[in-house]
Parts: C-alpha cells; structure tokens; sequence
C-alpha cells in the first residue's frame, strides 16, 4: 500500500492505514463536524489550487537556496547539505519570522480557501493563529507522536491544526500521521489537560518509543496519505500525530506548514497572536526547528 518508514523502521502493512477522504463533503459543516468527531481528523484533497502552493513553495525554497540550503531550480526543494545560514543571519529567529511572514506563503497559510474551509468546519468565523509552523524536513527527519493539545488550548480547547502540504509529500518524503483513534485515548488525554498553560516551558509530551510498536500495543494503525499540493489534514488537539521519517530518494525536502485556527469568538492565548508573537516559550521564531540550519537534526515537535 504505502512505503514508508519511522525512526529508520520500515512500517508494517497491518499498521498502515489511509485517511478517510471527506473532500466531497469539504461545503458540508454536519458531515465535517461529524469526521471529526469521529476521527478525530479532516483529510481534504485540493483545498489550496497549484497556483498559490507553486508560489509559496518558489518563496520559502528560494530564501533558503540563498542560505546555500537548496540547489537549483529551488522548487526542486532538493538539500545541497550545506549551510550558510548561521553566518549570513545571526539571528535565527528573525530571519526564521521573515520566511514565515513571505507574502506568498501567508496567502496559502491565511488566504479564502483556508479560511472557508475553517469558517466552515467551525460552523461560525475561524480565525488563524499569526504564529505558524514552516516545516522543511530534510532527509533522515521525521517527528515524534505527541498530542497538539498542551502547545494550544491556553486561550480555548476549541483549536485545530491546519497542515498543509506545500508540494507533493508521497509518503517516503515523511509526511503527517495520524494515530487511529486516539482521540478516545482518555488514559493519555486525561493527564495533558492538566499542564500548567501559564508555565513558559515548553511541555515534554512526546511518545518518544517506537510508534509501530505503541501502535499495536493500542490496537491501533499510523494513518497518511499521499499528499499532493495543496492537501490538508484538519485535526483536533487531542489527535496523536507525528510525522514519517523523509526516505526521499532524491533527497527531496518536504515542505509543509501548521497553522492553529479557533472560532474568532473565543478567547485566544495571545502568545501566537499579534506582529511579534512570542510562541510558546517567549523567544518567538527562534524557538522553532525551522529556524535551525538545514544541517542541524531535529526530531521533535
Ligand atoms: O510536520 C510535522 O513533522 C509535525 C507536524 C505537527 O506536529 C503538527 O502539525 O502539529
């Protein structure tokens, strides 16, 4: 079915499982609301055209092909495995802000299509978070399992994750999973709403053991897709997700972004809002995998 691998194992095919697919329901807030109670997850195919996504996709590369990152054409996205980015920007998160604030990328992260498909599932105005999550995963990097809920629910609990793909991920280019089921994981869940949402901490909430096995030990199956340009998978904050690790054979790097939305009419944890968010533990862009050099390893949220 899929070939793929986490923490450099090949997944087995009785742990793999595919997204249901509610792209035909994407203008029919019942039956989204429905899957994700279901679910737990929204998998949408197409929400973004080609157009916006080429061009978000040209921007990031493009910056980072200037840090001698990506080679040539940047949208090939492929990683020279050099750096010069320390030396050219000595401050990681300012030049990390600046990437993520690139007007073509905000078009994809915060433009119509995007914000009705959350109106819509929402049931009511969505509002997207300012401080959004750029993610170019070289090869060898995948991410962790682990809930989105002790990061987000300060302001509400009422937040979803938008991760878009921005270009094709198949799924050796180490795209999202999603753990089946396991927003009716009480057991897990339970303990997480109890963290402490005024700590400046950044919460270590990740199941650093082996997914395939946590996996079967829950009767449970790592879900994904193909992604192409411009999918989307909506998730709750109680959905465990992590991501593949990139196997690309042409040493592709994957490119995708997580954005939170909430409905406009609640409370909002004022960290991710606003021209200079100051993101989860107070030191803004800085704080994020992405504004590491390509050549630094990361495997956590
Ligand atoms: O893209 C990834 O590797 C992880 C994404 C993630 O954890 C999220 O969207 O909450």
């Amino acid at each position: 079915m899929f070939d793929c691998r986490v923490q450099g194992k090949s997944v087995p095919t009785d742990v793999l499982g595919e997204f249901r697919d509610s792209t035909e329901w994407m203008a029919n807030p019942a039956t989204l609301q429905t899957r994700m109670t279901e679910d737990g997850y929204v998998f949408l195919r197409g929400v973004i055209s080609p157009s916006p996504i080429a061009m978000a996709r040209h921007e990031v590369f493009c910056r980072l092909a200037d840090a001698g990152e990506i080679g040539e054409p940047p949208r090939d996205g492929i990683f020279t495995g050099q750096s010069e980015r320390a030396t050219m920007h000595p401050d990681p998160g300012s030049f990390w802000q600046s990437v993520s604030e690139g007007p073509a990328l905000r078009r994809v992260t915060h433009g119509p299509e995007i914000q009705h498909t959350l109106d819509t599932l929402f049931g009511e105005t969505a509002c997207g978070y300012n401080f959004i999550f750029l993610r170019p995963g070289v090869v060898g990097r995948f991410t962790f399992l682990h809930y989105d809920l002790p990061f987000f629910a300060r302001g509400t609990k009422n937040v979803i994750t938008a991760w878009t793909a921005i270009g094709d991920i198949p799924t050796m280019d180490g795209p999202l999973f999603v753990l089946e089921n396991s927003h009716r994981f009480d057991d897990l869940i339970e303990p997480i709403q109890q963290i402490d949402y005024n700590s400046k901490e950044s919460p270590q909430v990740q199941m650093m053991s082996d997914a395939v096995e946590f996996a079967r030990s829950r009767g449970s199956r790592l879900l994904t897709a193909n992604f192409e340009p411009g999918d989307v998978i909506l998730f709750g904050m109680t959905t465990m997700h992590g991501s593949f690790d990139n196997c690309s054979p042409i040493g592709r790097t994957r490119l995708s972004v997580d954005v939170r939305w909430q409905p406009a009419s609640e409370p909002i944890d004022d960290r991710y809002f606003g021209s200079n968010p100051a993101g989860t533990t107070g030191i803004g862009y800085a704080e994020l995998n992405g504004a590491k050099p390509l050549t630094e390893p990361w495997h956590t949220r």
